[in-house]
């Protein structure tokens, strides 16, 4: 076998469950500033003693300008815009009743099995990967495995926003090593609960949502738009610049009140600018590389999937590649109504923009976030 090149293994169909509801800019600011006043006037003297500071409106032109985010759906508007809560209402469902993000997954899943022509029971993998999992255990892909009756083995993973393409991966090696023969990676990514919506620089950022994808061995594959990936090149970085602290130990620290559960290192917290000086770099030289290795030219990537946290970060790494500017066709983006949907942002684009390839044309879907870590596959319509 030549060195680097992997045979055959497929994207053969993809599914995206998008959520119910919406939530605009418009109606998030208003909903923040609102707290914002309210906050302000209860601490009024505090504030005019300069015992402490009072906190700034958000607005919607930072919000597009600074992101490119217009919207975001979520799986439970109420509570979020509520100025005493800002937190999603998601009643507890019975434990024998199918979990949210299992929901979210299915739904997904099932798009993509009847885009790859397989039938659930032909499954004999099930990776459930998403930056923040619902509970440790049972893992939950075992239960999408149970609820849909796939064979096989299931499990959960988490790599925050490269979890999907180190997901695919991962699901690669098991077709590779003959450990399964027809897998599922789905990517329900339920980031609403995790947002601080009382946070200025970050209650803009994130939305609901769930992908899937199948894998096979190309020569089973049936589906209508078949990806034969020809490579994928995986790299993690410590750093934490983006971070949450959310954990089972939380309740075991001394003193705890309620009142913990709700500081800000529970939720997500990003040093956004720094992200984005020490991402950027790693993000391009990790695919001009891999495109060297494979020997192939960026002039022969007719389409780039990409992670779909900030429209900046987008427009920069397209650049840097093309050393122009990319048409939207090049460079598709959809987080201006999707918002930042961690692991499943690329493979939105990849689901929503690929119809339109021929057989022999290339492309990258590329995953990059928290970890950090980036994860990029050079894929090849059949
Ligand atoms: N409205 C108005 N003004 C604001 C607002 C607001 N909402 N927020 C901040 N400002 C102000 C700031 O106070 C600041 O004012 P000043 O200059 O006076 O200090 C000014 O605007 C500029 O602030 P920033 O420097 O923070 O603004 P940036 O231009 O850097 O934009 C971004 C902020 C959009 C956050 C940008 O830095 C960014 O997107 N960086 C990239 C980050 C990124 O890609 N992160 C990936 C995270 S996703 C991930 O890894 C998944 C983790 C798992 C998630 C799980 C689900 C929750």
């Amino acid at each position: 076998m030549k060195k680097n090149v992997t045979p055959g293994i497929v994207i053969s169909g993809t599914g995206v469950f998008t959520p119910p509801y919406t939530i605009t800019n418009e109606e998030l600011v208003h909903s923040y500033n609102a707290y914002v006043d309210s906050y302000n006037n209860l601490h009024r003297n505090e504030i005019a003693k300069g015992e402490m500071s009072a906190l700034q409106h958000s607005t919607c032109e930072f919000i597009e300008k600074a992101s490119g985010i217009k919207q975001r759906y979520v799986m439970v508007k109420e509570g979020i815009l509520d100025t005493h809560r800002m937190m999603p209402a998601i009643s507890r469902r019975p434990d024998e009743e199918l979990s949210i993000t299992a929901e979210m997954a299915i739904h997904a899943a099932r798009e993509a099995l009847e885009n790859a022509g397989r039938k659930p029971g032909e499954i004999d993998l099930v990776i459930y990967g998403a930056s923040t999992s619902e509970r440790p255990w049972p893992a939950v892909a075992v239960e999408i495995q149970a609820a849909l009756g796939c064979t096989g083995y299931a499990f959960d993973m988490t790599v925050a926003c490269s979890t999907a393409t180190f997901g695919i991966s991962t699901a690669m090696d098991a077709l590779l090593a003959g450990t399964a023969t027809c897998a599922l990676v789905v990517n329900p990514e339920f980031a609403s609960p995790q947002i601080n919506f009382r946070d200025r620089d970050s209650h803009f950022i994130f939305g609901d949502v769930a992908t899937a994808c199948i894998l096979e061995k190309e020569e089973s594959a049936k589906g209508k738009h078949v990806f034969r990936i020809l490579d994928r090149k995986l790299k993690t970085q410590f750093s934490n610049n983006i971070r949450t602290n959310v954990s089972f130990l939380t309740k075991s620290e001394p003193n705890i009140t309620l009142g913990r559960f709700y500081e800000q290192d529970q939720f997500f917290i990003q040093q956004g600018r720094k992200v984005f000086k020490e991402l950027l770099p790693l993000i391009c030289n990790l695919i001009e590389q891999q495109l060297k290795e494979k020997n192939i030219d960026i002039k022969d990537i007719r389409r780039m999937w990409l992670h779909q946290a900030n429209i900046n970060m987008n427009l920069f790494v397209a650049r840097h590649l093309l050393a122009r500017d990319a048409e939207f066709k090049e460079a598709p983006v959809v987080l201006d109504e999707y918002a930042n949907t961690a692991s499943a942002g690329s493979i939105i684009a990849f689901h929503k923009y690929h119809e339109d390839l021929v057989p022999g044309d290339k492309g990258i879907i590329c995953s990059f976030g928290a970890g950090y870590s980036i994860g990029s596959l050079i894929v090849e319509k059949i």
